[in-house]
């Protein structure tokens, strides 16, 4: 780097103290961080409002962000389709990294189903049944694998047919789901859209925002009831659906004598094989002959936060402390899949000796040594990944330095599982939740989820727009980088109801829940879309989606998969507030479009705000208004 930076005070970086630490460590260590990095490159001024097209080789061209009708790109696109344009080219890569994930999973469950793959088997039977059940495929008196074969094929058409409706809708809301026919815009298969979507935006095609739009919703929604529902599913059916565990977060679940292998990213496949792999005993004599206690595997990310909710592993912390968590010395190696892994982990783990090691041919890093997780074969290569980092372990040269924090919460909040703890009993029924809505104890429920963004101080919207929520009695549903924001915080134990208003504490007392459910990893949203949906079906809060006392927020977002969910959301009629910047520019028609008009037109809509307070209060406002048009404010 050119000149020495000029270093940001740590406490305005993050609320995380273990992460805070360990910036501090890397700076005495000399050791670059990407806090740092985001200080010293400033965000383009106009790539931030996105008002830039280099979709040909006429261009680049960039509009005034001040005065955004003065000029035209050289083809003549105007700012609103510039805008749309880029938008929906963001909506087909989030789209696109959670069908390919999706896809995976679904390749998984077949070989599963017909004995190719071994080392997995179907977990939750019943769940298989339910899905199959819900998707009108028939069960009565056929084997379990017939049935799991019939719900392959079905299930594949979500990304690759190319005509008709994907599977899901089944479970829309029907009067949802005529909007969105009326509207055109549901979803024939994640690949059709996609690929429509890459089309439409490309030099001289859709120069229409509105109609633009129209195919970013079709995308969209492909994801939300499409690859990520399944993915959600399938997962459960092959590793078990969630129920809630007691878990212990933050960086201090690292052990100084324990062989400590962290695993990042976002399929649970990689870390359900560690898990099988670190139980191996072998593996786990030749820790102890290393001279180690155990070994000590730990979750990170969304791979993490699936895990996790399944089988009650640790987890060390969340998108902005994966570079951190290497600085303490303590990682005896790194493994990681696909989707938010920094390629610049890579240098920070060869400056501490840890082995990095990525398993998946999608996402390699240049230097990082590729062990290949074979579905066939998995504990082929999260054995060798042990190995090394037993091997590590016993030659650490680098002084260990772990931060002591760790903070206990209960996580894993399934549907199935809210529903039983609403019902109590084994099938039992959204009634009671509907009910302390419309009696005015639960003003509305709320989805808080999303990244990280070191552009943002770290964890602090996160946690500030919670709390600020339950003291409002509105009921919030969590997922991703931002669940782990609020358990490193301490929100996730039965504390939080001693935060949470009046009405919403005595809810959670009688049915015994906390006021902040963690669902899991991202794609996990579809479980808040089938909660959703159960509201509606239930009755009494009105017979769509966008009737629903319910809004959403995502505070930190960086990834373009946020910005697929946030509009998958806004599509089946979700009110969405973004925090901290938004790929927008002010004064637009798109603007306008995206922030009133789909409203108008009976879906959700988009707001945008950078502080806490402010986004909670517009989400109280949008419950309030709901409320009132459902004639149960009081
Ligand atoms: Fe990634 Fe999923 Fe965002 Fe976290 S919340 S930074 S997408 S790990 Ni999903
Ligand atoms: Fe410029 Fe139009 Fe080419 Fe975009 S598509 S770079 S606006 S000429």
């Amino acid at each position: 780097m050119a000149k020495p930076l000029e270093l940001v005070n740590v406490e305005d970086l993050t609320i995380c103290d273990s992460t805070a630490q360990m910036i501090t460590k890397a700076r005495e260590d000399g050791v670059e961080l990407f806090f740092d990095r985001a200080n010293a490159m400033k965000a383009c001024p106009i790539g931030e409002k996105s008002a830039c097209c280099k979709h040909c080789s006429m261009g680049p061209c960039r509009m005034n962000v001040n005065s955004p009708y003065d000029r035209v790109g050289v083809c003549g696109a105007t700012v609103d389709t510039i805008l749309a344009r880029n938008f929906g080219r963001m909506v087909a890569a989030g789209t696109a990294a959670h069908t390919d994930h999706g896809m995976a999973m679904l390749e998984l469950f077949r070989d599963v189903i017909n004995g190719k793959v071994k080392d997995f088997a179907i977990k939750d039977p019943m769940k298989l049944y339910e899905v199959a059940t819900s998707l009108e495929i028939p069960t009565e008196g056929r084997e379990l694998k017939e049935v799991a074969m019939d719900l392959y094929h079905e299930l594949e058409r979500t990304y690759t047919q190319v005509d008709g409706e994907i599977p899901m809708v089944k479970r829309v809301p029907k009067k949802t789901l005529e909007l969105w026919r009326q509207a055109g815009i549901v979803p024939r298969g994640a690949m059709r859209e996609i690929m429509e979507m890459m089309h439409r935006t490309a030099i001289g095609v859709d120069q229409d925002y509105k109609n633009i739009t129209q195919q970013i919703s079709r995308t969209a929604l492909a994801d939300g009831w499409g690859g990520s529902m399944v993915s959600t599913d399938i997962s459960d059916i092959l590793f078990g659906t969630p129920s809630p565990v007691e878990i212990e977060v933050d960086m201090g679940v690292l052990k100084e004598d324990r062989v400590n292998i962290i695993v990042h990213g976002h399929e649970p496949i990689l870390l359900e094989a560690m898990m099988i792999s670190a139980a191996d005993p072998a593996l786990k004599q030749m820790a102890v002959d290393a001279g180690a206690k155990g070994i000590n595997l730990v979750g990170m990310c969304c791979s993490g936060l699936d895990v996790m909710s399944r089988h009650g592993l640790p987890h060390a912390g969340n998108f902005s402390s994966t570079e951190a968590v290497l600085v303490t010395g303590a990682v005896d190696a790194m493994t990681v899949d696909i989707q938010c892994i920094k390629q610049d982990l890579k240098r920070v783990a060869d400056f501490y000796d840890t082995p990095f090691i990525t398993t998946n041919y999608r996402a390699k890093i240049e230097g990082a040594l590729h062990i290949q997780l074979d579905e066939h074969d998995p504990l082929g290569c999260t054995e060798e990944i042990i190995i090394k980092a037993i091997s590590r372990f016993k030659t650490r040269k680098k002084p260990v330095r772990i931060p002591r924090k760790t903070v206990k919460g209960v996580h894993g909040f399934s549907y199935e599982y809210i529903n039983y703890m609403l019902g109590g009993s084994f099938r039992g029924s959204f009634t009671p939740l509907n009910d302390n809505i419309i009696n005015g104890r639960i003003r509305g429920v709320a989805g808080v989820v999303g990244c990280t963004n070191p552009r943002s101080k770290q964890d602090y919207s996160h946690v500030e727009l919670v709390k600020e929520l339950i003291r409002n009695d509105v009921l919030v549903l969590q997922t991703g980088c931002s669940q782990m924001a609020l358990a490193k915080a301490g929100l996730t134990g039965p504390g939080a109801a001693a935060l949470a208003g009046p009405g919403l504490a005595e809810v959670c007392e009688t049915v015994g829940m906390p006021p902040i459910l963690g669902l899991g990893a991202c794609v996990d949203n579809s479980r808040i879309l089938i909660a959703a949906s159960e509201m509606v079906r239930v009755g009494g809060l009105g017979d769509c989606l966008a009737d629903l006392p319910a809004a959403g927020c995502a505070p930190e977002w960086m990834s373009e998969k946020a910005i697929a969910i946030g509009h998958y959301f806004v599509a089946s009629g979700v009110y969405v507030v973004f925090g901290h910047t938004f790929p927008m520019t002010k004064g637009t028609q798109f603007e306008k479009y995206l922030f009133e008009g789909l409203e108008n037109e009976g879906f959700g809509k988009w707001a945008f705000s950078d502080d806490p307070k402010e986004m909670a209060r517009l989400m109280i406002a949008h419950i309030d208004e709901k409320r009132a048009a459902l004639g149960i404010d009081k």
